[in-house]
Order: structure tokens, then C-alpha cells, then sequence
């Protein structure tokens, strides 16, 4: 059975990336819910009902654990939702909290993310969960998600612009809360070239946790063969090429889906 990942959008190919590099002989089904995107500007309750809808889709597709590629998802809806189906699910934000806790050494953490995550307050839990010393700066980057999406041409400025707020803020480990970001890591890094940061990819962790919880359930893909499907709310050809662009993905198949 393939693992299935979720998000509002592309941001989840960074995930898939991830899982792809670190297990490979595992099968996967994505879906990307272009038609509601952004979901970082929604509120609560509507953010729980669309993802509750994609976690329907992936349970029909029969898949053995479900991935939140999306930080919004994850700190507003998986509560929720995982009280209410059988399926395994894991999110990003408990490994994206592990890494830079393991990195930083100032005890400052910076995490950029969409509205609705900055709003829950998730990463500032989970980082002071394991150590309540920490320090942590948020900032809500609302700008950044529409602009990778419509693959806009001053993407530089806008991320400039976004992160303006955090000129003068002191940390030494920065999140990225939004799994859009990793696919502009690059460009994001160039505005904190003159200073040591690092900067922290939550699915790097994901990858430890879904092996954990395959090895404790017996359940890593068995067959040679993998399939790996790509499911948007959107356009096809625009998530076809979008994959193609971001991340250098590609599917076997494609299908467009009304949730
Ligand atoms: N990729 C989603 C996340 O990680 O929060 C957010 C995308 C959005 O809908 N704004």
C-alpha cells in the first residue's frame, strides 16, 4: 500500500522529495488542493473540513499512513482529524521542532510560516516543550505562498519584502513552517548570506519518522515495483509542470480530483 501526503498545494512536493530520496521503494500518493489554496489565510474550521476531505480521498486510495506535507494542516486540522479516522497520519511540525532544536546553539529559533500556523502557535509549543528556555520568533509570511504558486518574476523581492520583519531580530536556526518554502530555500537563504543562520527543512525529519513507524508496523513496501500518483484540485497541466519546475517530479500518473 503507498503513503499518502497531502497539502494546499505544491508545498508538499518538497515533502515528497524527501520521501522519495529517503525511501525510495515506497509508493506514493499526492494530492494538492490548488482549487482551495491558500489555506493559510482560512479559518480553523475550514481548514479542518477541506483537509478532512483529502484525508477521505487518500483513504480510498487505500494508502497505510497519511503524510500532512502542509505545517497549516498539521497545526490546525490533524488534532482534529486524527481522533476522528483509524489511519496513521504524521506532520511536519514535530520534526521540524526536533531539527532546530537540535541545531541551534544561541536557544533563538526563528519560524516563518503561513498565518494560520503562526496564529496556533504550534512550532512555539512544540520547540518549548523540549526546552522551555527557548526563545522564539515568529513571523507570519502570507506573501510567499501565492507567489511560488503563481510562479510570480519578483519572487526575490517578495521574499525580501517578507522577510524584512526579522532584520535586527536575534536566532541562529531558522524554520521554514511552510512546506512551500523548501522549494525556494535557495532564495530565501541569500537574504541571511552575511550571517550564520541555519536554516531548518521540517521533512528532513519526516523521513525518521515515517521509517520509525513502518519498522514498528511491519509495513515497508515488500514489491520492487513503485507507483508514485499525483492527484490536484486544480489544473493538471499547471501541477505537471509546477512538480516538473519546484522539484524535478514526476509521476506515473495525474489526475485532476473535485474534493
Ligand atoms: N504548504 C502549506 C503549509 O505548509 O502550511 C501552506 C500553504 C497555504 O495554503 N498557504
Amino acid at each position: 500500500r503507498p503513503i499518502g501526503l497531502l497539502d494546499s498545494g505544491l508545498g508538499g512536493l518538497s515533502v515528497l522529495k524527501q520521501v522519495k530520496k529517503a525511501l525510495p521503494h515506497e509508493s506514493t500518493i499526492y494530492i494538492g488542493d490548488q482549487a482551495h489554496l491558500p489555506y493559510g489565510n482560512k479559518s480553523a474550521s475550514e481548514i479542518i473540513r477541506l483537509t478532512q476531505k483529502l484525508v477521505d480521498f487518500l483513504i480510498q486510495q487505500n494508502v497505510k499512513l497519511i503524510v500532512f506535507a502542509c505545517n497549516t494542516a498539521t497545526a490546525t486540522a490533524m488534532t482534529t482529524i486524527q481522533q476522528q479516522v483509524d489511519i496513521p497520519i504524521i506532520g511536519v511540525i514535530s520534526a521540524g521542532s526536533e531539527i532546530a532544536s537540535n541545531q541551534t546553539k544561541s536557544h533563538q529559533i526563528a519560524v516563518i510560516a503561513t498565518q494560520a500556523t503562526i496564529n496556533s502557535g504550534a512550532y512555539e509549543q512544540a520547540l518549548k516543550a523540549i526546552d522551555s528556555q527557548y526563545e522564539v520568533v515568529s513571523l507570519a509570511t502570507p506573501d510567499l505562498v501565492p507567489a511560488i504558486e503563481n510562479d510570480v518574476s519578483d519572487l526575490q523581492l517578495v521574499i525580501h519584502e517578507s522577510l524584512q520583519a526579522l532584520c535586527g531580530q536575534s536566532f541562529d536556526t531558522l524554520i521554514l513552517g511552510c512546506t512551500h518554502y523548501p522549494l525556494i530555500r535557495n532564495q530565501i537563504s541569500q537574504e541571511f548570506a552575511d550571517k550564520a543562520i541555519m536554516i531548518v527543512d521540517p521533512a528532513e525529519g519526516i523521513c525518521q519518522q515515517i521509517r520509525c513507524f513502518l519498522k514498528q508496523k511491519d509495513a515497508f513496501a515488500s514489491g520492487s515495483q513503485t507507483i508514485n500518483y499525483g492527484y490536484t484540485t486544480g489544473s493538471k497541466e499547471a501541477f505537471e509542470g509546477a512538480a516538473q519546475k519546484w522539484v524535478g517530479q514526476t509521476f506515473d500518473d495525474i489526475k485532476q480530483v473535485t474534493i
